[in-house]
């Protein structure tokens, strides 16, 4: 069975989305990144990158989240589009998600949670591009039900595991600047595979406090043994 390495965190909603919209067995195997089982050298065999989510998928090992919706896609034959040019846009958006929107809303939590002062240049400046990165999705979506295409894909699938963690941004204000985005946000919050995938979370035990031992294995580099 597909062994799905998990925390209930961003990137590994997206595939547990995945997971659950086609309906394939898998077996959860909890990652606690708070406690440090990422930087263990049986996980770093998995995803040397020590992050994640990841996936054992027969004899195929996959790691970051765009890859694994990419391998499940091909594999499965099912959430990417097959007309080379609704493809290509898929592609574009897909890497949309990967290389701008999900990163500068990790930053953006970042600095706005968790970074020691003075961070009011990092916030201001994650804040503005998180902005950025969601008047363009808001655009996108206006008049259109999915990201790209006539079906959900796994664009909307990457997009959704972030758009989830959006209120952790905007605070009280929620979704209301992206109207497109709350829509679509809460039609794929509604389908039975995201509750599912959300409901995930409640089934592992995994640390929760954000104390000093969960800061040092998330941020070794500034707040580990090794920090300088
Ligand atoms: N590009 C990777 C990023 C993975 C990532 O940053 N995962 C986070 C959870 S959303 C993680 O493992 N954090 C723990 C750590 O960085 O030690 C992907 O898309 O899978």
């Amino acid at each position: 069975m597909l062994k799905f390495y998990y925390h209930p965190t961003p990137n590994p909603l997206k595939v547990a989305l995945m997971l659950e919209e086609l309906g394939a067995p898998y077996e959860v195997i909890a990652v606690d990144t708070l406690k440090g089982d990422q930087h263990a050298a049986a996980f770093r065999a998995i995803n040397p990158n020590g992050k994640v989510p990841a996936i054992v998928d027969g004899v195929a090992t996959v790691f970051d989240s765009t890859a694994i919706l990419l391998h499940l896609a091909e594999t499965r034959g099912r959430f990417l589009p097959k007309d080379s040019a609704v493809r290509a846009d898929a592609l574009s958006w897909l890497m949309f998600v990967a290389s701008g929107l999900g990163p500068f809303s990790g930053q953006a939590i970042h600095f706005m949670h968790w970074a020691p002062e003075p961070k009011d240049y990092a916030v201001t400046r994650y804040g503005k591009e998180i902005d950025r990165h969601y008047r363009l999705l808001d655009e996108r979506l206006s008049g259109r039900d999915w990201i790209v295409g006539s079906e959900m894909s796994i664009v909307d699938m990457s997009a959704w595991g972030w758009a989830h963690y959006l209120p952790y941004i905007t605070g009280e204000a929620k979704y209301d600047a992206y109207p497109n985005v709350k829509r679509w946000y809460h039609a794929i919050a509604e389908r039975p595979a995201a509750k599912r995938a959300l409901a995930l979370a409640d089934t592992v035990t995994v640390k929760r406090d954000f104390d000093a031992e969960a800061m040092a294995n998330l941020f070794p580099h500034t707040h580990g043994a090794a920090a300088a």
